[in-house]
């Protein structure tokens, strides 16, 4: 019982956690799940598609997970 009420207490806490740093997520915005954001998957989050080029850090058009995490450290501070 206990273990299902922490699993539940742990889904409430990622939703609220997505809820407060908006519903974009780099799974959501990674439409094709290639694990890489194109500048047109980027498109579905207008602040994301501004930042766009400041955060492909080795510029190839394309953010990974680890260019994408910038974005995150950011909104925590
Ligand atoms: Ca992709
Ligand atoms: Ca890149």
């Amino acid at each position: 019982m206990s273990r299902y009420l922490t699993l539940a207490l742990g889904l409430c806490l990622a939703y609220n956690v997505a809820l407060a740093t908006g519903t974009a997520t780099f799974e959501t915005i990674d439409i094709d799940a290639d694990g890489q954001i194109t500048m047109d998957e980027a498109k579905s989050d207008p602040d994301l598609f501004k930042a766009f080029g400041g955060l492909d850090v080795d510029g190839d058009g394309f953010l990974t997970l680890v260019e994408y995490s910038a974005v995150e450290a950011n909104d925590e501070s």
